[in-house]
């Protein structure tokens, strides 16, 4: 079975993490499935869209545990994060195409994170998100103590970090944590509308609007000025910028090619 399902319609690549029996922990093979997809959305104009979900009753249980060798003299549980998970969330990060997430069950571990580092996350009602780090001794990763913060307030991460506590998809949308809980029989419907949706948007635009809200984390208002006057420039260059305009004075949808 193959650990990760990709398929491409609309314009929207999605991206099935495929392992139902293990919550659809990650694996080697799972992370070289996902490498390989980033590559595609980075380099294929067609790809405009990235949709994340998960098969079965889970969306991600994290680091699959038994690949890990617990006799080893040596553990370097850092080596992992350096080799696939950085490398990773990275490359999410900086993609100039929007990614959306569809949270379909529990997100532990890195699965939680990896869905927080997406740039849009609607969860099912019975979805839940877990730091299951400290369960086994360990720190959140896959960028999770810089989401988590960022997202929720300093009080709130650190209680979700340091108990390991479920929260549910609801408190998730409460919290900030992600944009909305939706009932279960929805969300493949409401993703699939907003990844489309996103699809057929300005693409140069949206990716812009993903590096200015990004950046904003690390930058001062005058920085940040800066930015948006630079980020305009380029946006203002964009084909779509002039369709766009041209449509609202000729009162029609636009139609955007993502140029
Ligand atoms: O290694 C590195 O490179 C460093 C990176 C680390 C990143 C990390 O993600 S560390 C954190 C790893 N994840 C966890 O610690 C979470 C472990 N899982 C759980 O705590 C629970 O499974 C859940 C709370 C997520 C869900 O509980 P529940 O009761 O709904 O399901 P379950 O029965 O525990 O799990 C169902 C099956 O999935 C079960 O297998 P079985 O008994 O039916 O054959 C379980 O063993 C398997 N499974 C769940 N999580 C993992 C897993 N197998 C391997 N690795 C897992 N992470």
């Amino acid at each position: 079975m193959e650990p990760l399902l990709v398929s491409m319609d609309a314009g929207v690549l999605t991206l099935t993490l495929n392992r139902p029996d293990t919550l659809n922990a990650f694996t080697t093979a799972m992370h070289a499935g996902l490498a390989a997809a980033m590559t595609r959305a980075e380099t294929e104009a067609a790809v405009r869209c990235v949709l994340i979900t998960g098969a079965g009753r889970g969306f991600c249980a994290g680091q699959d545990l038994s690949e890990r060798d617990m006799n080893a003299v040596d553990i370097d549980m850092g080596a992992g994060l350096d080799a696939r998970y950085n490398p990773l969330v990275r490359r999410m990060h900086a993609l100039r195409k929007p990614i959306v997430c569809a949270v379909n069950g529990v997100a532990a571990g890195a699965g939680a994170n990896f869905a927080l580092a997406c740039d849009i996350v609607i969860a099912a009602r019975s979805a839940s998100f877990i730091q299951a780090f400290v369960k086994i001794g360990l720190v959140p990763d896959c960028g999770g103590s810089y989401f988590l913060p960022r997202l929720a307030g300093t009080q709130r991460a650190m209680a979700l970090a340091m108990t390991g506590d479920r929260l549910s998809a609801a408190d998730a949308e409460r919290w900030g944590l992600i944009w909305k809980c939706v009932d279960d029989a929805q969300l493949k419907e409401e993703s699939g509308k907003l990844a489309r949706s996103l699809a057929s948007g300005p693409t140069r635009s949206l990716g812009l609007i993903k590096k200015a809200i990004y950046d904003s984390a690390h930058n001062d208002l005058a920085a940040q000025l800066d930015l948006e006057r630079d980020l305009q420039h380029e946006a203002g260059k964009g084909k779509d910028f002039r369709e766009g305009v041209k449509a609202f004075l000729e009162k029609r949808k636009p139609s955007f090619t993502g140029q």
